[in-house]
């Protein structure tokens, strides 16, 4: 493959209803969106899931993103071109910024734009050129609410729509209360909660008053940057522990699958898999596989994504060795008052059928790029 060349946006998103999580409150966010163009004629588009700052994670928000794009990641893209004549196959692509440590936001929208652009050419899913022989699986709600009555109006409307599966934000002084609130008005649904580390070695403790409601996992209790502390209070804890922030590639999955498996509770570990934390879907798919082959169970999560990111998500959820319904969407929809594609991805009985058609099988609307984006970096890509 060649490209001609590689452009940056940033859009404007706000979100239909504010999404808060142990670390903010959200209400508009600029997204960078990496478009890049072939010397065959075809256009590939890629996400950046930023927030509009580093509080869930480092290198999430837009002018690292940014940053990180134009200084390094796009000149290494166009240089391995200059020097090899193309940019080869996708491992090649993510072997021409390898060198760059993190940077793993930033890295996944190319890596995304040129999977759009292999989908495209062999006209055919994005499921299908990853193997995946799922055409419907069940997905599910993430509520970010600030009140146990703001939360639990929100799980009416998405159980209303017909969602088997809630994920509730949780943190210190809001845990155990909102939970058993909605187990008790949902018997019978899959419930999990999501701490976005809030907790520290003093107050996770708490956490031990979640294990009675059955709930299917505690995501992400502790720092952001910790595997091993999170593999001790799991030895106390009877609800599986999901890893979120913590899990950056293969190598990081492999080392928690190591923790749990010395502690000998490896079936209460679960992976949380957001393609763009860990650098893409190659290595997305990469730890769905090893987390498979171990009986460690995964999930696709989201990052309030647009249409463009959860269509692309939900390609991967064909995938057989996924275990759980990853997140869709917020129960009224669509995250985004205007989204970047034509139609909305809707889950009927919170069930998603994939469409069937070409790559992320959804069309983008590009007027939204026009209208709410700004052009912040362009560069052509030479022989
Ligand atoms: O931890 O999963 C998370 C949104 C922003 C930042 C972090 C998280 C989330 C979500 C969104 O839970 C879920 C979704 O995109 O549907
Ligand atoms: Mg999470």
């Amino acid at each position: 493959m060649r490209l001609t060349s590689i452009d940056l946006y940033l859009i404007k998103l706000t979100l239909r209803a504010p999404f808060t999580t142990s670390f903010g409150t959200y209400r508009e966010l600029s997204r960078p969106f990496v478009v890049v163009r072939t010397t065959d004629g075809l256009t590939g588009v890629g996400e950046v899931p930023t927030l509009s700052d580093p509080a869930y994670k480092s290198e999430v928000d837009p002018p690292s993103v940014v940053t990180s794009l134009k200084e390094f990641v796009l000149p290494a893209v166009a240089r391995r071109q200059k020097e090899i004549g193309s940019i080869g196959t996708i491992d090649d692509l993510r072997a021409s910024y390898a060198w760059i440590k993190g940077a793993n936001f930033a890295k996944s929208a190319v890596e995304a734009a040129l999977w759009d652009i292999e989908a495209q050419r062999a006209g055919q899913p994005l499921a299908t050129f990853w193997g995946g022989g799922r055409t419907s699986f069940p997905v599910g709600v993430s509520i970010g609410g600030t009140t146990v009555d703001d939360v639990l109006a929100r799980a009416e409307k998405a159980v209303g729509l017909g969602y088997s599966r809630l994920k509730v934000k949780i943190w210190p002084g809001f845990d155990v209360e909102v939970a058993t609130a909605l187990r008790n008005a949902y018997p019978d649904i899959m419930l999990q909660v999501d701490a976005n580390s809030a907790y520290d070695l003093t107050t996770w403790p708490v956490l031990k008053g979640l294990d009675g409601l059955d709930l299917l996992l505690i995501e992400q209790p502790l720092f952001d940057d910790d595997i091993v502390l999170h593999s001790e209070i799991s030895k106390e804890l009877k609800t599986p522990v999901c890893l979120d922030e913590s899990i950056h590639s293969l190598r990081d999955a492999q080392a928690a699958m190591h923790l749990w498996r010395a502690n000998g509770i490896l079936e209460r570990l679960i992976v949380n898999v957001k393609p763009p934390r860990v650098s893409g879907f190659s290595e997305a798919i990469e730890i769905i596989d090893a987390c498979s082959d171990h009986g460690v169970k995964t999930w696709i999560g989201g990052m309030l994504d647009s249409g463009w990111g959860k269509a692309m998500n939900l390609q991967l959820n064909a995938l057989e060795a996924i275990d759980l319904p990853g997140d869709h969407f917020s129960p009224g929809g669509a995250y985004f008052e205007r989204d970047v594609i034509a139609d909305p991805l809707l889950a009927p009985d919170g069930i998603y059928t994939l469409p069937g058609g070409v790559s992320a099988c959804v069309e983008l609307d590009w007027s939204v790029f026009d209208d709410l984006g700004e052009r912040v970096f362009g560069m052509q890509v030479g022989e």
